[in-house]
């Protein structure tokens, strides 16, 4: 894993520095200003014909999994859009670093896009965290997706935190519901009681997890498999086709569709990169995120369902399939509900506190509509 990541770093800085094509957003926009220029920077002004643009992309994800999947689909289209005027290298998780180095990346405009799931800024951008808490959003996926796509909660005052961190969100959406895996049944809050529990880099997932009584543990989803094979952890969460293709369900005897949460996930670029664009590639850019919305809840749907069935069908390695019932829901739930105060009184400010009041009130209204 390091010397993958030292030789993929190796190539992005090579790419950045001294090729031809690919360009950092730090390199200057005199690089680009000569419209004959066909290898041009990436802050190009004058969006020229001829102007040629070569980005990077980084996820957090594999081939065949939702975020490389859709990003890789993001670069066919704006390939295509732009008559290939604008190629995009695609990365899978793990060859540029940790889901936390990747964050960093962005910002330091090491790479223009990324997929990036706010779990991995929990500790930077504490609003951000809201996404952590249980049961705040619908177990309706597309209603879920469809408040991420209009919450001016998310879209506006949430996207603000992250600006002011350097990473500017294009795009929040769903990679499906939450669900538990575990070494044993998962039904009650009493049956993670001193559960070793794996979450994401937030302080906010850790006390989710506290307020059931389980132990939980940060760590890279690179290191995942082989802790729950261990027992360095009990059990984790994640949405159904992660499960499956990340092969938890081979090293867990239990998996509980709890619909606990929706995983969220962002679609992000350097901001300083995305403001020099020329208006036409800009417009290219958003207007690829826009037409491939409905393409990638599609997939998402479609691999969240063909998974679990291969998951229930699996006889190699049986899993035990869960499916939580209203009530039992409920009991998880009521302990979930005062983590909120805690967002509020310890994670973050009177901002975050707004967003997560606003968000609660575009939840209420869309369940209601
Ligand atoms: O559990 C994780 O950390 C990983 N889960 C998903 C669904 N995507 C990437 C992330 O790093």
């Amino acid at each position: 894993m390091l010397i993958g990541f030292v030789f993929m770093l190796g190539l992005v800085l090579a790419a950045c520095g001294g090729g031809q094509e690919a360009s950092s957003p730090s390199e200057s926009s005199s690089t680009s200003s000569s419209p004959s220029n066909t290898e041009s920077s990436n802050e190009a002004s004058s969006g020229g014909i001829g102007e040629s643009y070569h980005w990077l992309f980084v996820t957090e994800e594999m081939e065949g999994q939702l975020q490389y999947e859709y990003a890789a689909e993001l670069a066919r289209r704006m390939e295509e859009k732009s008559d290939g005027r604008i190629t995009i290298d695609v990365f899978e998780f793990g060859g540029l670093g940790s889901e936390v180095n990747q964050v960093e990346q962005l910002q330091n405009g090491v790479v223009e896009f990324a997929i990036i799931s706010p779990g991995f800024t929990g500790t930077m951008v504490q609003e951000g965290q809201v996404f952590a808490l249980h049961f705040l959003f619908p177990d309706d996926v597309r209603l879920t997706q469809d408040i991420l796509e209009t919450s001016e909660a998310i879209n506006v005052h949430l996207a603000a935190k992250y600006e002011e961190h350097n990473i500017k969100p294009l795009y929040f959406w769903t990679e499906g519901g939450t669900q538990w895996t575990g070494n044993r049944e998962l039904r009650r809050p009493e049956d993670f009681r001193n559960f070793k529990m794996r979450v994401q880099e937030s302080p906010l997932m850790l006390r989710s997890y506290e307020a059931y009584g389980a132990n939980p543990t940060s760590m890279s989803w690179a290191e995942l498999y082989t802790a729950l094979d261990r027992g360095v952890v009990d059990g984790q969460e994640n949405p159904i086709f992660f499960i499956e293709d990340a092969s938890f369900h081979e090293v867990q005897s239990h998996m509980t569709v709890s619909n606990h949460n929706n995983y969220v996930a962002m679609t992000a670029v350097n901001p300083t990169f995305y403001n020099n664009l020329p208006a036409d590639i800009r417009q290219i850019v958003d207007e690829t995120i826009e037409e491939t919305k409905s393409w990638l809840f599609d997939l998402q749907i479609s691999m969240n369902e063909e998974m679990l069935e291969k998951i229930k069908t699996n006889t190699d390695y049986p899993t035990e399939v869960i499916h939580l019932t209203e009530e039992e829901r409920q009991a998880f739930k009521e302990l979930a509900i005062p983590v909120r105060e805690f967002f509020v009184n310890e994670v973050v400010g009177e901002d975050g506190k707004k967003i997560l009041e606003m968000l609660v009130e575009e939840i209420e209204a869309a369940e209601n509509r």
